[in-house]
């Protein structure tokens, strides 16, 4: 135990932060964190892409549900991808209470970094500065041909995504001759994490606090940065399940619940339940 935190609850973090010695939180997010805002996450029973229902990407013909993320798949059958992106597209959804937290946090100075799994954008959305966020696995906020690495037009690639379901016309390469698949930046599994990621060990060792909010923590190498936090940062898993290594350190704090609801209660501790709401209804 380290004697850093007073107990393994709300209450202890909200006090944590209060005392001010609590300077640098990073944040480590998962799809959980959008769920509210109606994008599905991948493994929750009943609602997942992977799972239930949204096997709902039974309908793209997949050979298997992560083949829709696989670059080697797109490479021969972009349309799933391009059909799931047309119902995923940001600017069709909008960002949750947590979403708001990340900003307030960064408002009250108390940022040190947000790394995302999520490529929905709602981060940047909800107006958490950029330098403040790393999209770990990439985002729908820029694509290139996976042929020849040219950017594609975001305007021009908004309107065929937003019309694909109609159109059904896949983006392609402009660049004289090379006709390739166009393809957003986000990381499909086989392909290296942005550059950015790397700085993630370091933020981690400096913190003063490690949330992790809505995640199974099954995808690596972003899931095994929670094992990196020294004993000098607690770890809070706010989560509708325990999952990775939360509960094996003493002072981990686990709260089970919808992160909208958790985080609302934090903030209520805190004294910051109006500029939550104020954030949230202006985004
Ligand atoms: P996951 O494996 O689907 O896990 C989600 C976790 O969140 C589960 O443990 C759930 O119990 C939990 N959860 C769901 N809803 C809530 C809620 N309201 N409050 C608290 N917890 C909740 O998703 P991961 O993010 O762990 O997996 C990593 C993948 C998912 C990344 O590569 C992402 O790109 C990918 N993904 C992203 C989005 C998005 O951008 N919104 C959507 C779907 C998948």
């Amino acid at each position: 135990m380290t004697g850093i935190l007073e107990g393994n609850d709300l209450q202890a973090i909200s006090n944590y932060i209060k005392s001010g010695k609590c300077k640098n939180i990073t944040l480590m997010l998962g799809a959980g964190v959008s769920t509210a805002a109606g994008i599905p996450d991948f493994r929750s029973p009943g609602t997942g892409l992977y799972v239930g229902n949204f096997a709902n990407l039974a309908r793209l013909n997949l050979p298997y549900p992560e083949a829709v993320f696989e670059i080697n798949f797109f490479s021969s059958n972009p349309v799933p991808f391009y059909t799931l992106a047309n119902e995923l597209y940001p600017g069709k959804f909008r960002p949750t209470l947590t979403h708001a937290f990340i900003r307030l946090l960064s408002e009250h100075s108390l940022l040190s970094m947000c790394f995302t799994q999520n490529i929905d954008t709602l981060e940047r959305r909800v107006g958490v500065p950029e330098n403040k966020i790393v999209e770990a696995h990439g985002s729908f906020a820029s694509q290139r041909c996976i042929k020849c690495g040219t950017p594609f037009d975001s305007a021009k690639i908004k309107e065929m995504v937003l019309n694909f379901s109609k159109d059904k016309v896949v983006p392609r390469c402009e660049q004289k001759g090379c006709r390739g698949l166009v393809k957003h930046d986000i990381v499909f599994f086989g392909e290296a994490l942005p550059k950015a990621f790397g700085q993630a060990p370091g933020y981690i060792r400096n913190s003063d606090l490690l949330i992790v909010i809505g995640t199974s923590l099954t995808v690596h190498p972003f899931a095994s940065l929670a094992e990196i936090a020294p004993d000098t940062c607690p770890r809070v898993l706010i989560n509708m399940e325990t999952v990775g290594s939360f509960g094996e350190r003493e002072d981990d704090v686990i709260l089970l619940d919808k992160c909208d609801k958790v985080i609302k209660d934090l903030c209520k501790e805190l004294g910051w339940e109006e500029e939550l709401v104020k954030i949230w209804e202006e985004t």
